[in-house]
């Protein structure tokens, strides 16, 4: 999964990315508008992956992972036309975004707006997907139109569907509203993944505090769906993340009132927001977590591994993480009847740990 994080200059995009993967990257207090991206892949912290890797003493350990991209380069007015280029192929390619919003007060950094809004500064970018996705979906309305008009009405039927669609999602669009409200039928997205809508992307609002600890709820509105919302305290998580050793990370926590490390959080946040989550494969070869949809079923599972189990699946032995741990082992789960083969219908579970069955 790769989620971009994205905000107006100055918000605390890099200082939040520095915080969510431990990264060190340069900070700046100048907006210089460019379009740069910089990417860190993390683990899944996951406890339950912890238990098993007591339990199997695997050679090869692997959690499942997310991909941060920190993506500088967006402002007002940079949607005019329909975005370009590589900021376009950036932004369309991600799965979500963590969008930055600043609500800390610093005098030594500009804000390109002068003054601290985040409710202005969140809309300010949203118009800007909102435009852009109103320029994508009126050009492939004109290309229904000129396809039509060139090869004749008969096409008319054909495009029947799509042109409704279309038409609706621009009226949508016209409203203000993002398509993450529009309420599409799961095959309309999968028809529309090509276009990369960025208002049909999950969105996790940051609201980037600063020194102020308060409610996110308080200083944002934004009742749409594939939404939420949390607030941090971007530079002092950024510096948190630069502890290496867990007690003195523990002590400045607990001075601070910070229950939970902001990359924890946006993670489970993120894991909520994109409905998805862990199942395990195990072995003393390797453990491992593996992320995928809720409601996905076994074969998907396989496919996730690998293509070819998918292809060749035959059947899945799934035991439930809490019954092996309370078991003690895998014979024991057996033993407790706890143990199932299931087919191709199979929906996983949350915690689920499988081994494939295949034949290619
Ligand atoms: N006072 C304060 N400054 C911050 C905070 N977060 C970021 N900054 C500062 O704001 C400036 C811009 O931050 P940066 O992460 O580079 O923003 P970006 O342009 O969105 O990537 C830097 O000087 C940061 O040190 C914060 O929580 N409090
Ligand atoms: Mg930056």
């Amino acid at each position: 999964m790769r989620l971009g994080i994205i905000g107006l200059p100055n918000s605390g995009k890099t200082t939040i990315f520095n915080a969510l993967t431990g990264q060190n990257l340069q900070t700046t207090a100048s907006s210089s508008g460019q379009f740069e991206v910089h990417t860190a892949v993390v683990n899944v912290p996951d406890a339950r992956l912890d238990a098993l890797i007591k339990l199997y003493n695997p050679k090869k350990i692997a959690y499942a992972t997310i991909t941060f991209a920190d993506i500088a380069g967006l402002d007002k007015g940079i949607s005019e036309g329909g975005l370009k280029g590589q900021m376009r192929n950036e932004l369309s390619q991600v799965d979500g975004f963590v969008h930055v919003v600043r609500a800390f007060k610093d005098d030594t950094v500009p804000h390109p707006y002068e003054t601290i809004n985040p409710q202005r500064d969140l809309e300010m970018i949203e118009a800007e997907f909102l435009l852009n996705d109103m320029v994508t979906v009126e050009k492939r309305l004109q290309k229904i139109a000129d396809d039509i008009r060139i090869k004749g009405k008969k096409l008319e039927a054909q495009y029947a569907d799509e042109l409704a669609l279309f038409e609706a999602m621009k009226a949508h669009l016209d409203a203000e509203k993002p398509l993450r409200d529009f309420g599409l039928t799961p095959d309309q997205e999968k028809s529309l993944r090509g276009y990369g809508f960025l208002t049909l992307k999950p969105m996790l609002i940051v609201v980037n505090l600063g020194d102020e600890a308060q409610d996110p709820e308080k200083l944002i509105t934004f009742p749409h769906k594939r939404t939420k919302l949390v607030g941090l305290q971007g530079k002092l998580e950024a510096e948190l993340a630069q502890f290496d050793n867990d007690e003195d990370r523990a002590m400045f926590m607990q001075e601070y009132g910070i229950s939970e490390l902001s990359a924890s959080k946006v993670i489970r946040l993120a894991y909520e927001l994109m409905e998805i989550q862990s199942f395990f494969t195990v072995g003393h070869d390797e453990c491992r977590a593996w992320s995928i949809a809720i409601g996905a079923t076994a074969p998907e599972a396989a496919g996730v591994i690998h293509s070819d189990l998918q292809k060749g699946f035959i059947r899945a032995e799934v035991m439930y993480f809490q019954d092996l741990l309370d078991a003690g082992s895998e014979a024991a789960v057996k033993q407790a009847g706890k143990f199932s083969l299931q087919g191709k219908d199979y929906v996983v579970r949350d915690g689920d740990i499988v081994h494939i069955r295949f034949n290619v």
